[in-house]
C-alpha cells in the first residue's frame, strides 16, 4: 500500500500534469493553480493551508501582493498587537528575530507533510497569531472568511512593485536558470504570469472584499503608508480593535514603533544582514531602496507605455488608482 507522503506525492504530480504551465521568472515554470499562477514548490502549502489551517478570532493576517511592503506592514502590525508586551527598545523581538520570522506566511507553514507538527505549532503560537499570506482573498482557507479574523492588505503602484519583483527575484533565481531581461519580465508582469498574480486580480480581490467588509479587511498602499505612518499605524490599530491611548500618543509609543519598523533600522539590524528565511532566501534582499517612484529609473518609454495601458485595462471602472503611474 503507498504511504500517506507517497499518495500525496502522486496525486501533487496528477495535479501539476493537468493545470496549464508558462516559463517563470526565478522559478522554472508557473502553474495556474486556482485562477492564480503559483511555483509547483508553493502548491502544496497553499493546499494544505485551505485544508488545514483553523483561523482563531483573534488571528491577524497581513495579506499583499509579493513587494508591495510585505516586510514592513508585519513589523509595524506585530509591533503594534505586541506594544503592552515589548516596549520597542532593547528586548523587542525585531532587534533578533527578521518580521518573516515573528509573522511567518501560512502557505509557507503548511509547505511540509508533517502537518500535525504544524497544527501543534499553531495552536502553540500565543494571541494573537500574526500571519502572513500572499494567496488572493477567493483561494483563503474557508475558515479565515468565516471567522472573524481580520485582514490587512497593503499593496503598491504596480510600476515600483514590478521593479522590486525584477531586482528580487534576479537575486533569489537559482543560477541554473538564465536571466530575465527586463523587458521580458514586463511581458510576463503584465499578462499576470507571476507568482501569486496576476497582479491586478490579487489586489482587486482584497480591494473589493474591503469595500463590502470594511471590519473584516483594512486596504493600504505603500506610497501612503510611507507618506503618513503616523496616519495609519493608528490607522491599523484602531482596525484591530487596539486604539493607541492618548497616553500611549504623547509618550511617544506610535513614534517609537514607525522607528523601529523604519527600513533603516531594519536594514541595519545584524540580525537582518546575514542569514536565511522562509525558503532559503538571504534576509538581506528584503531591504532594498524602499523608495517611492524608483521605477523611473529601470522604465523606457515603451515599458512606460505598456504598464500604463495594461492597468487602465485591468483597473478601469474599479475605483482603485495610484498616483504615480501616469
Ligand atoms: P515580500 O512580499 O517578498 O515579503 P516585501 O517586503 O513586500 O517583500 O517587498 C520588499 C520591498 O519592501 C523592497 O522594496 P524595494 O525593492 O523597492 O526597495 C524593500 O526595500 C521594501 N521594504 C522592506 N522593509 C521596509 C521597511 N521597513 N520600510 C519600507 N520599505 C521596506
Amino acid at each position: 500500500m503507498a504511504s500517506t507522503e507517497g499518495l500525496q506525492a502522486f496525486e501533487e504530480e496528477n495535479l501539476l500534469l493537468s493545470l496549464p504551465k508558462e516559463r517563470g521568472w526565478a522559478a522554472r515554470y508557473f502553474y495556474l493553480y486556482q485562477d492564480f499562477w503559483c511555483p509547483s514548490t508553493h502548491i502544496q502549502g497553499v493546499n494544505n493551508f485551505q485544508k488545514h489551517f483553523q483561523a482563531k478570532h483573534s488571528d491577524v493576517l497581513v495579506a499583499s501582493f509579493p513587494k508591495s511592503g510585505t516586510t514592513w506592514l508585519k513589523a509595524l502590525t506585530f509591533s503594534i498587537v505586541n506594544r503592552q508586551h515589548f516596549s520597542s527598545s532593547e528586548n523587542h523581538p525585531l532587534l533578533t528575530s527578521n518580521p518573516h520570522e515573528l509573522v511567518p506566511f501560512l502557505e509557507f507553514i503548511f509547505h511540509a507533510d508533517n502537518i500535525q507538527d504544524k497544527l501543534s505549532y499553531l495552536s502553540n503560537m500565543s494571541e494573537p497569531r500574526v500571519f502572513g499570506t500572499h494567496v488572493p482573498f477567493p483561494s483563503l482557507s474557508n475558515s479565515v472568511k468565516d471567522s472573524n479574523c481580520k485582514i490587512i492588505y497593503i499593496c503598491r503602484n504596480p510600476f515600483d512593485n514590478f521593479v522590486s519583483c525584477w531586482t528580487f527575484f534576479n537575486k533569489i533565481k537559482s543560477n541554473s536558470l538564465p536571466g530575465v531581461k527586463i523587458e521580458e519580465a514586463l511581458e510576463k508582469y503584465c499578462k499576470g504570469i507571476i507568482g501569486f498574480g496576476p497582479t491586478w486580480d490579487n489586489m482587486l480581490g482584497y480591494w473589493k472584499e474591503s469595500i463590502a467588509s470594511p471590519n473584516k479587511v483594512l486596504f493600504l498602499k505603500y506610497e501612503e503608508l510611507k507618506e503618513d505612518t503616523h496616519f495609519y499605524v493608528k490607522r491599523v490599530a484602531e482596525f484591530l480593535d487596539c486604539p493607541f491611548t492618548e497616553e500611549e500618543e504623547s509618550n511617544g509609543d506610535i513614534e517609537n514603533i514607525i522607528k523601529l519598523c523604519s527600513l533603516e533600522r531594519m536594514k541595519n539590524l545584524e540580525v537582518n544582514k546575514s542569514g536565511t528565511v522562509d525558503r532559503n532566501i538571504e534576509k538581506k534582499y528584503y531591504f532594498r531602496k524602499g523608495e517611492v517612484g524608483d521605477w523611473v529609473n529601470y522604465f523606457s518609454p515603451a515599458m512606460t507605455e505598456k504598464l500604463s495601458k495594461t492597468m487602465e485595462e485591468k483597473l478601469s471602472g474599479s475605483g482603485l488608482s495610484f498616483k504615480t503611474c501616469s
